[in-house]
């Protein structure tokens, strides 16, 4: 192999295996292929074109060994930084360049952060049940799957629909395909009077040891949360997710004084900087950003540092929308990260696992990543090619009186 070996294709592929989502091929003079993902639920095509159109020409021709300077060079020169769909952009460059180096080296991502700090990743996923019921029957299957940490999420009695419950207390799919997003009327009081209950329901039937997590996604006011945290602290959650809108940071403090409940957020955040003064002046316990939204591995190590200095611990995104690429990268930065905590993991379906070929794997609580090369991911083209892009939206929400409030 010549000392550098350079780019000569970028590609974008856009599947939908049941759910969209958006891929960067990179292909190296030498013959390797690195994959990133660039999956940005319900904005996939901004993503898509911000590749094809404005990254990849000046990807060609640059030596992909030089994964910390492309990142500088996409986020410092691009003048217009940060936001969602260039950060997203950058993540999927820098899984790529990743990939390539550890094919190019021999050596599965994971060694090349520093080798593992441990052995597995500790996982969580999603119960849901639209009353206690059903929650408890659902938690009780994840448990039955050897899960150790579930975030429990429950309907609230006078609303039609929830978000992340389906009344089937089957998987639920965050976007929806469609022309439009569909709309859900929302209740803040309702469910700050239901919740709690539910909790304590789930901790009673399960004991102290099932770490349970739940994720208030955006909706409530800082004393809202504040009262909420209060009244789970029985219930001694591992997290409470995203009290309130991630805009403004400061109501935090208010949350802190008032709550020991641990608090998680940060999946819709997608630089360090959105993180710096939650962890620097730590009003979380865990930062949520995705690998994919936030730059890639490069740029989750730099948040996991910084945490790191607070005792503020990484708890990644994984939903369904982000690809089995992002989800292979999360867990090589978990192996080689002291203060990652866990793996948000909401499963695939099959056809997905078709798609997207990986060495990663579940068992008994924990996600492990193979030895393979890189990432560990290979994506099935000719598969991938027979389900086009399909127009999908995340829901929004309303009040009772039709103004919008945060999804
Ligand atoms: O695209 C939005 C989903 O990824 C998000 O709603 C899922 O909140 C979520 C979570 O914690 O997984
Ligand atoms: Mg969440």
């Amino acid at each position: 192999m010549s000392k550098h070996d350079t780019i000569v294709a970028a590609d974008v592929l856009v599947t939908s295996p049941g759910r969209n989502f958006v891929t960067l091929k990179i292909t190296t003079g030498e013959g390797l292929v690195g994959w990133g993902d660039a999956t940005l639920n319900g904005r996939e095509l901004a993503v898509a074109s911000y590749l094809r159109d404005h990254v990849a020409p000046l990807l060609v021709g640059r030596d992909p060994a030089r994964i910390e300077d492309t990142w500088q060079y996409l986020y410092r020169g691009v003048y217009w930084r940060r936001g969602p769909v260039t950060m997203t952009a950058i993540g999927a460059v820098d899984l790529a360049l990743w990939d390539i180096k550890g094919k190019t080296t021999g050596q599965p991502v994971y060694q090349l952060l520093g080798g593992a700090v441990r052995d597995r990743v500790l996982t969580y996923t999603h119960a849901t049940g639209w009353d206690v019921p059903q929650l408890l029957d659902s938690v009780d299957t994840q448990r039955e799957r050897g899960f150790l940490a579930v975030r429990a999420q429950m309907g609230v009695p006078g609303l039609d629909t929830v978000y992340g419950v389906t009344r089937e207390a089957a998987g639920y799919e965050p976007a929806g395909r469609g022309t439009a997003p569909a709309e859900e009327v929302w209740d803040t009081a309702a469910y700050l009077r239901h919740a709690p209950g539910a909790l304590a329901a789930v901790r009673d039937h399960v004991g102290p040891d099932l770490h349970l997590l739940h994720d208030s996604h955006h909706r409530l006011t800082p004393n809202e949360a504040a009262r909420l945290g209060r009244a789970l602290e029985d219930v001694d959650l591992f997290w409470l997710e995203d009290v309130t809108p991630a805009e403004n940071q400061e109501v935090l403090r208010h949350v802190r004084r008032h709550t020991t409940t641990p608090l998680a957020i940060g999946e819709v955040f997608n630089t360090v900087w959105e993180c710096q003064s939650l962890i620097t002046e730590q009003l979380i316990d865990y930062v949520r950003t995705c690998v994919t939204h936030a730059g890639g591995i490069s740029s989750l190590r730099r948040i996991a540092a910084l945490a790191d200095v607070w005792q503020v611990r990484l708890g990644p995104h994984g939903p369904s929308d982000v690809s089995p690429v992002a989800l292979a990268a999360s867990l090589h930065v978990g192996l080689a990260t002291p203060n990652f905590a866990i793996q948000e993991y909401m499963g695939y379906e099959p056809l997905v696992h078709e798609v997207f070929r990986h060495d990663w794997s579940y068992a008994d609580g924990y996600l492990s990543t193979g030895d393979s090369p890189g990432l560990g991911v290979d994506v099935d083209e000719d598969l991938a090619a027979r389900f086009p892009y399909e127009r999908a939206y995340l829901p929004v929400a309303r009040r009772r009186d039709g103004s919008m409030t945060d999804w």
